[in-house]
């Protein structure tokens, strides 16, 4: 079959289809965009990505490039808390357009307008809570309300508190007593109450809700039961725990067994409460393990190193350390110098003595307990401090030699 076009027409149409071809390569190499940069995205793409020096962090698709001279870079940008419908929100929290205000209000900042009272510098919490007996029960005045609480000396933050203090006071009982608490709750936003580790009747319990409303502010609520257990629990709130919790709202409950005998024999109990902060520009936050939340703070008993106790013992003393998991954000692994201690109870419960591993370091997860006992052995200033050592810090800077979590044991 003979072509109807002549050679030299196919010929010019070849010519002129590499021409277009040419051209439409040669406008998308000059006007579209191949480059591997953020620089050239849009900036709501990656919410909390660092678009600023406009390549991919961790991605280098040239090779290896020599660092910059420091003095060419540019200066750190400083972030500042910021507000949003009159909330203080914290620097570097992630907000997108679907962040509710209920999500807001629960990350924001303590409102200081409603603060009810500033404890002195000094105050220290968990003071033993002096219960009044009333036709065989055991009461308790328990209160919540917002307060001016210092970790340090020149660190005030904005407290969630019973009774004005953090820790909440120190309930101490025994197994077989019946006990009252009546909670008044004096704080801006309806709360509630939970006996951690306690077996009680449900409606008892606090989970807000779930067993019982919650209680409205100016309100009270009556928690009534018989202690069957013995050892070392806590309470907290059981309404917004992320916030109201781990802004201070909790306290130890410490059962003393009926029988004694098989209680192992120690000089000195010493309660550790752990709890962690974020403080910005004098604003506290809930400390979360989330972008802007993360801690920079962290208190044993309400306070800091240096501001914790010191337990001052004799050389072969033996030391009862309770600690509890009050905090919300982090595993804690709790170290003691100057040789091991033995694991006692956890969670409340004896360990029974054939199972009493020695350690020196221990997890302390939220919500656990762990009684130990640790002798003194050796005279000197010994260390219990976390051994996530940013946690040993106050705001990363370490005071006296540490920080945070950290307390001293004087042996003499
Ligand atoms: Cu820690």
């Amino acid at each position: 079959m003979k072509p109807k076009a002549t050679r030299a027409q196919i010929f010019a149409v070849m010519l002129l289809t590499l021409l277009a071809l040419a051209i439409g390569v040669l406008i998308a190499a000059l006007y579209g965009n191949f480059s591997m940069s953020s620089k050239n995205m849009p900036q709501t793409a990656m919410p909390g990505m660092n678009q600023s020096n406009g390549s991919m962090p961790g991605m280098n698709m040239k090779g290896t490039t020599a660092p910059a001279p420091v003095a060419s870079l540019p200066t750190a940008l400083m972030s500042s808390v910021s507000q949003m419908n009159g909330l203080v929100m914290p620097p570097g929290m992630i907000m997108t357009a679907d962040t509710s205000m209920e999500a807001m209000e629960d990350m924001a900042a303590v409102d200081l307008t409603k603060i009810a009272y500033t404890a002195p510098a000094d105050a220290r919490g968990n003071q033993i809570l002096e219960p009044k007996v009333e036709k065989g029960f055991k009461v308790f005045n328990l209160d919540v309300s917002l307060i001016n609480w210092n970790i340090l000396p020149g660190t005030q933050v904005a407290a969630y508190a019973f009774n004005r203090q953090v820790p909440g006071p120190r309930i101490q009982v025994t197994e077989g007593d019946r006990i009252r608490m009546i909670v008044k709750n004096n704080l801006p936003e309806p709360t509630t109450v939970h006996w951690h580790g306690m077996i009680l009747p449900n409606n008892m319990d606090g989970p807000a809700d779930v067993t019982q409303k919650p209680i409205a502010p100016g309100e009270s609520y009556t928690y009534e039961f018989t202690v069957k257990q013995s050892g070392t629990y806590f309470y907290h709130s059981h309404k917004d725990v992320d916030r109201q919790q781990t802004l201070g709202m909790y306290g130890a409950l410490i059962v003393e067994p009926k029988n004694k005998a098989n209680t192992p024999a120690f000089d000195q109990d010493v309660t550790v409460q752990l709890q962690e902060w974020t403080v910005k520009q004098g604003y506290t936050f809930p400390s979360m393990p989330m972008e802007g939340l993360l801690p920079n703070f962290f208190t044993i008993n309400g306070k800091a190193y240096p501001s914790t106790e010191t337990v001052n013992a004799k050389v072969g003393e033996k030391i009862r350390f309770r600690f509890i998991g009050s905090n919300n954000a982090f595993i804690h692994p709790m170290h003691i110098h100057g040789g091991p201690f033995k694991i006692v109870a956890t969670d409340g419960n004896p360990v029974p003595v054939a199972a009493q591993i020695e350690k020196d370091t221990i997890n302390v997860a939220p919500g656990e307990r762990y009684d130990v006992i640790w002798t003194a052995r050796e005279k000197g200033k010994w260390l219990l401090h976390c051994h996530i050592a940013h946690h040993a810090t106050n705001d990363n800077v370490e005071v006296q030699g540490a920080g945070g979590l950290t307390m001293l044991i004087n042996v003499t």
